[in-house]
């Protein structure tokens, strides 16, 4: 049992060392929502991945803020609960704003941990103490610039290369960096950006033996990556599609994707992971972690979520001195040889940098019953 006692929303923009090019766009800069739960002499942290803009799906960070700050929160304070999965008692019945409820269930997840002195991945059933990690690298200006950052990743030790990829700039590249690199576990990732029309396209990715095709098709689609999978030998990868264990069911029995890019708080949470986790396994599709350029809480959480079994395709969570000039937290969070090893200590392992994270805060409210 552990009882919330108070909470605090924290939010920090910070800049990205990278330019990030994506199907979306460019990212030069990360705004963090942060939030902290308080129990019986334990804390716990989770981070929001919800957008300024609803760019990857359909939340933003104000909708976010509004729903904790006059919705979740007033629902949790001053109440006991029996476990994290408890929490659906008191917001189970709200729909969608995954990420939002997410940022509640995480840091519950965080808390419970920390109150029974375990690793949050021990928790969950994990049993790795260090996970394989790849590395999502951004649209480049060139397919020489494109082959260089990829060479500088793949002497780092990175063990799968993820490049984004759009409508006019997808054949190229990966042509550029598959004769550089005849070897690597090499992935492409459309942010949604093609049709069925572009079935021709993207089936001329089939000959350079990619792992998979990231989320293709629309983001709120099964049908037509179905249709898509049909046509093509390389299998997809959903990851926009897949809001919830059921999202999961229903893709991989379409045959809409082969493999699940499993985010936990677009899904809600840990426990809604875990459920995309195990049914993954049950159709035999393996699952890896993605990320959302999270600071090092979240990269936190979803480094120990990696460690369940069926997470035998290395993630996007690279090491956070990638990202910032100074992280969240006081533990750096780095990759050796594309492996990154899951923070020991109770919970997901990483404390907040107070000093510096209320120092830049634009947003720094408390919460009581
Ligand atoms: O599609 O996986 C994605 C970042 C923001 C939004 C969506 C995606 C991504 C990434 C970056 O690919 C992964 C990372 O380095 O955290
Ligand atoms: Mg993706």
């Amino acid at each position: 049992m552990f009882r919330i006692h108070a909470a605090e929303l924290l939010v920090v923009r910070l800049p990205l060392k990278f330019r990030f090019e994506t199907s979306f766009g460019v990212q030069t800069e990360k705004v963090v929502p942060l939030l902290v739960l308080h129990g019986d002499g334990v804390q716990g942290l989770s981070e929001g991945t919800m957008e300024f803009a609803p760019m990857y799906r359909e939340e933003t960070i104000a909708g976010a803020l509004h729903l904790l700050r006059e919705v979740y929160l007033p629902r949790i304070l001053g109440r006991t609960f029996a476990n994290p999965e408890a929490l659906d008692d008191a917001l189970g019945s709200f729909r969608g704003n995954r990420m939002a409820r997410a940022m509640v269930e995480m840091a519950a997840w965080d808390l419970w941990a920390r109150m029974l002195g375990v690793p949050l991945g021990t928790l969950l059933g994990g049993r790795k103490d260090s996970v394989e990690v790849g590395v999502s690298l951004g649209i480049q200006p060139s397919e020489d610039a494109t082959v260089e950052v990829v060479r500088r990743h793949v002497e780092q030790g990175y063990r799968r290369i993820k490049l984004k990829i759009r409508p006019g700039w997808d054949v190229q590249p990966v042509r550029a960096v598959r004769a550089a690199f005849p070897d690597i576990r090499l992935t492409v990732d459309a942010n949604s950006a093609y049709t069925l029309a572009d079935t021709g396209r993207l089936r001329a990715l089939d000959d350079f033996d990619l792992t998979y095709i990231e989320q293709p098709l629309a983001w709120d689609d099964l049908v037509d990556h179905a249709a898509l999978q049909g046509r093509l030998r390389t299998p997809l990868c959903l990851d926009e599609s897949v809001a919830s264990a059921q999202d999961a069911r229903k893709g991989l029995a379409l045959d809409a994707g082969r493999v699940i890019n499993v985010k936990v708080a677009r899904v809600g949470g840990h426990a809604e992971a875990r459920r995309v986790h195990d049914i993954a396994r049950a159709f035999g599709a393996p699952v890896w972690c993605g990320g959302m350029l999270e600071s090092g809480v979240g990269r936190a959480h979803n480094i120990h979520l990696s460690t369940l079994p069926n997470f035998t395709l290395p993630g996007d969570t690279s090491s956070a001195s990638r990202y910032w000039e100074t992280d969240v937290v006081n533990e750096p969070l780095e990759a050796q040889d594309g492996v990154m090893p899951v923070p020991t200590g109770p919970g997901i392992g990483v404390t907040l940098n107070r000093d510096f994270v209320e120092r830049i805060a634009e947003v720094q409210e408390e919460f009581h019953p």
